[in-house]
C-alpha cells in the first residue's frame, strides 16, 4: 500500500474504513466486491485488529473456534483447519492474515496510520479523514470498524516515570515480546486478560505478585485439540451452524435451553449445572439457565455454586477469603475461562496482593506500593482494560453535521441507533459501536459479520436508488434507546460496576454498552430497518 496524499489535497474514495479486524478485513472485502473504490487504516504495523494487539502470553479466544470464523466463502472454510477448541492468539492472527492475503486485502489497507480526525462537510456531503501524520483522504461513506475493546485504560498511578524496570499493558505488548522467564513481575487487573496472563506465566518467573481489585467467577476451560480428522466432524456442522448463530441469545451454535429453573428440583438443578460446568465453554454462562441475568434469588444460587468450584481449588482459605467473589452475582460481568488460574495461587511464588480497599498508591524506582509496603517488581504488566464500546471513537475527533463533536455527545451520553449509526452523523457506520450485541453479548465474529452485511446492504441501496446521504432520525435514535434501556434496566447487569456499564472510565455515562435483547432479537430490528427500505432515517 504505496499511495499517499499530500495534505491539501484529499485524495478521494467511495468509502473510507477505520480498522483492519475481523469487522474491517471483511467490510473491506464486502464494499469491494459491490465495485466501490475503497480504503481501510488501521494503526497497527499488521492486520488483525485485537488480535495484533493482545499478544500478551496466554491470550486466547474464549468462542470455539468453529464459529469464530468468517462464513462468508466456502473455499476458506473449506481450507482452514482449527487446531484447538479455543484457540491462541497467534493461530487466530495467522488466520486473519490468511484472509487478507487470500481475498488481495492488503494493497487497500494503509497500516501504521491512525486517524486523527473525521469530519463530515455538509456542503459536499462527504466524510473527510485526517490522519496523525496529516495525509487527508475524503469519501461519501465512513465506516468505523476500530474495534469494542480496542482503547487501552492505563490506571494513572503517580511516579510511573520513576521506575526502572520496565511497564506494558497488555494490549501493547511489544511484537517482539517480552523476556519473564526468573523475572520479578506484577500483573494489574484479573479481569479476562489478566487470568490468561497469570495462569500462563506464573511457572516461569521468579516472583508474582497479583493485584486484584474485584475477584471474577471464571469457569473452567475444556479446550480440545483437533488433528484433521477431529476437525472434520466440526466442518461437517457448518450449514448449521452459519444459519444457528445469528438466532441464539450470544451468536454461539448453543443457547438458553434449559427448563426454568424453578420448574426443577434441587437435584436436577445441580445435575444441570454440573453438566453445563464440565462443557468447559461460556455456555455455562449464556447458555445455560436465563435467569441467571434477571432473577436475584437465583443468580445468588448460581454463583454460590461457582463460588463453591474457586473455594475447592484454592489452598489457603484466607487466599480463597479474596479470590472468591462476594460482592457482585455471576455473569452480571464478563465471565472469563480459565486454565489453571485458581491453581496458580497455591504456588510458593504467586502472592494475591488485595487492592480493594487499600488500592495502588504509586510506583517508585523498585516497584509497587499499596498500603505502604513496596512490592519490589521487575516488570510490571497492565491488564487493566478499555475503555469499551465508545472509546476508539471518541478517542478521534469525529465530528457531524454543523461541525457536531460526537466525542462530546457521548461524554454525555451514549447513544446510538441500534448501535450503527448516530443521529447528526450521516454516512457515518459505527460497527461494534455502543447498544448492539456486538458491543459485549456476543460471540464476536458473528455479530460483527451480520453488521457488516447490514451496513453493505445499506450502502448498496442507497446506491441503486441514486439517493446518497443516510442518517437515522432523532426519533428513530429515541426509539432504540428507550427499547435498550428497557431491555437493560430488567437485568442484573446494571448492579455490576464494570467495562460493561462503562463504570471503568472516570466520568463515562453510565448506561449498559451492549445490546442485551439477544442477537437474534437484535437481528430482527436490524431486517426491519433494511426490509422497510431504512423507516425512521433520513434518506436523500
Ligand atoms: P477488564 O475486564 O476491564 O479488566 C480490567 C481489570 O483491571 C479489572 O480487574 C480491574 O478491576 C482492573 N483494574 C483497572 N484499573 C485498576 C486499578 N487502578 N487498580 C487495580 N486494578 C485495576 O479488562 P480485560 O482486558 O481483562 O478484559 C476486557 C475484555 O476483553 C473481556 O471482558 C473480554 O471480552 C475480552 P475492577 O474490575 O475495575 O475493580
Amino acid at each position: 500500500m504505496q499511495q499517499t496524499a499530500p495534505s491539501s489535497t484529499p485524495l478521494e474514495f467511495d468509502a473510507l474504513v477505520v480498522g483492519a479486524g475481523i469487522a474491517g478485513l471483511y467490510q473491506l472485502y464486502r464494499l469491494r466486491e459491490m465495485g466501490l473504490k475503497v480504503r481501510a487504516f488501521d494503526a497497527a504495523g499488521e492486520v488483525g485488529g485485537t488480535w495484533y494487539w493482545n499478544r500478551y502470553p496466554g491470550a486466547r479466544v474464549d468462542s470455539m473456534s468453529y464459529v469464530y470464523q468468517y462464513w462468508f466463502s466456502d473455499e476458506l472454510l473449506n481450507e482452514w483447519d482449527w487446531s484447538e477448541r479455543f484457540p491462541a492468539q497467534p493461530e487466530t492472527e495467522r488466520y486473519l492474515n490468511h484472509v487478507a492475503d487470500k481475498f488481495d486485502l492488503r494493497k487497500d489497507i494503509q497500516l501504521n496510520t491512525r486517524i486523527a480526525h473525521a469530519h463530515w462537510n455538509d456542503s459536499t456531503r462527504r466524510w473527510t479523514l485526517t490522519t496523525e501524520a496529516g495525509e487527508r483522504f475524503a469519501a461519501q461513506y465512513f465506516v468505523s470498524c476500530s474495534g469494542m475493546l480496542s482503547a487501552p485504560v492505563v490506571p494513572p498511578f503517580p511516579g510511573h516515570e520513576k521506575f526502572k524496570g520496565q511497564i506494558a499493558h497488555t494490549a501493547r505488548w511489544p511484537e517482539s515480546g517480552l523476556d519473564l522467564k526468573g523475572k520479578r513481575v506484577g500483573v494489574v487487573g484479573t479481569g479476562a486478560t489478566g487470568i490468561q496472563v497469570i495462569q500462563t506465566i506464573a511457572p516461569d518467573v521468579a516472583a508474582l505478585k497479583v493485584f486484584q481489585r474485584t475477584a471474577q467467577y471464571a469457569v473452567p476451560m475444556k479446550n480440545d485439540r483437533y488433528d484433521a480428522a477431529a476437525f472434520a466432524k466440526w466442518r461437517e456442522k457448518y450449514p448449521e451452524f452459519r444459519e444457528k448463530v445469528h438466532h441464539t441469545f450470544a451468536g454461539f451454535a448453543f443457547d438458553f435451553e434449559l427448563p426454568p429453573y424453578r420448574s426443577l428440583t434441587p437435584a436436577e438443578r445441580i445435575e444441570a449445572l454440573e453438566k453445563l460446568w464440565a462443557d468447559g465453554s461460556l455456555s455455562f454462562w449464556v447458555g445455560g439457565f436465563t435467569e441467571t441475568l434477571v432473577e436475584e434469588d437465583i443468580n445468588e444460587e448460581i454463583s454460590n455454586f461457582v463460588r463453591a468450584k474457586i473455594r475447592a481449588r484454592i489452598k489457603d482459605p484466607k487466599v480463597a477469603d479474596i479470590l472468591v467473589p462476594s460482592a457482585y452475582g455471576f455473569g452480571t460481568y464478563r465471565v472469563p475461562l480459565e486454565n489453571g488460574y485458581y491453581d496458580a495461587f497455591n504456588r510458593d511464588n504467586v502472592e494475591l496482593i488485595d487492592v480493594r480497599a487499600t488500592p495502588i498508591e504509586r510506583f517508585t524506582e523498585n516497584g509497587l506500593v499499596v498500603d505502604g509496603r513496596e512490592f519490589e517488581l521487575d516488570v510490571v504488566i497492565l491488564a487493566t482494560g478499555f475503555d469499551a464500546g465508545t472509546g476508539a471513537l471518541a478517542r478521534m475527533d469525529v465530528r457531524g453535521r454543523e461541525g457536531c463533536s460526537l466525542t462530546e455527545m457521548w461524554n454525555k451520553d451514549i447513544r446510538s441507533t441500534l448501535g450503527l449509526q448516530v443521529h447528526g452523523f450521516p454516512n457515518l457506520f459505527t460497527v461494534a459501536g455502543p447498544l448492539a450485541p456486538s458491543t459485549a453479548f456476543c460471540n464476536m465474529a458473528t455479530c460483527l459479520q451480520q453488521q457488516v452485511d447490514w451496513v453493505s446492504d445499506c450502502i448498496a441501496f442507497l446506491r441503486k436508488h441514486d439517493k446518497s446521504v443516510i442518517e437515522p432520525t432523532v426519533e428513530k435514535e429515541n426509539e432504540w434507546v428507550t427499547h435498550h434501556d428497557e431491555v437493560a434496566n430488567a437485568t442484573l447487569m446494571m448492579r455490576t460496576n464494570s467495562w460493561y456499564t462503562g463504570a471503568n472510565v472516570e466520568g463515562k455515562p453510565r448506561r449498559l454498552l451492549s445490546y442485551i435483547g439477544g442477537v437474534g432479537n437484535y437481528r430482527k430490528f436490524c431486517d426491519e430497518a433494511k426490509d422497510s427500505h431504512y423507516a425512521g432515517f433520513e434518506v436523500a
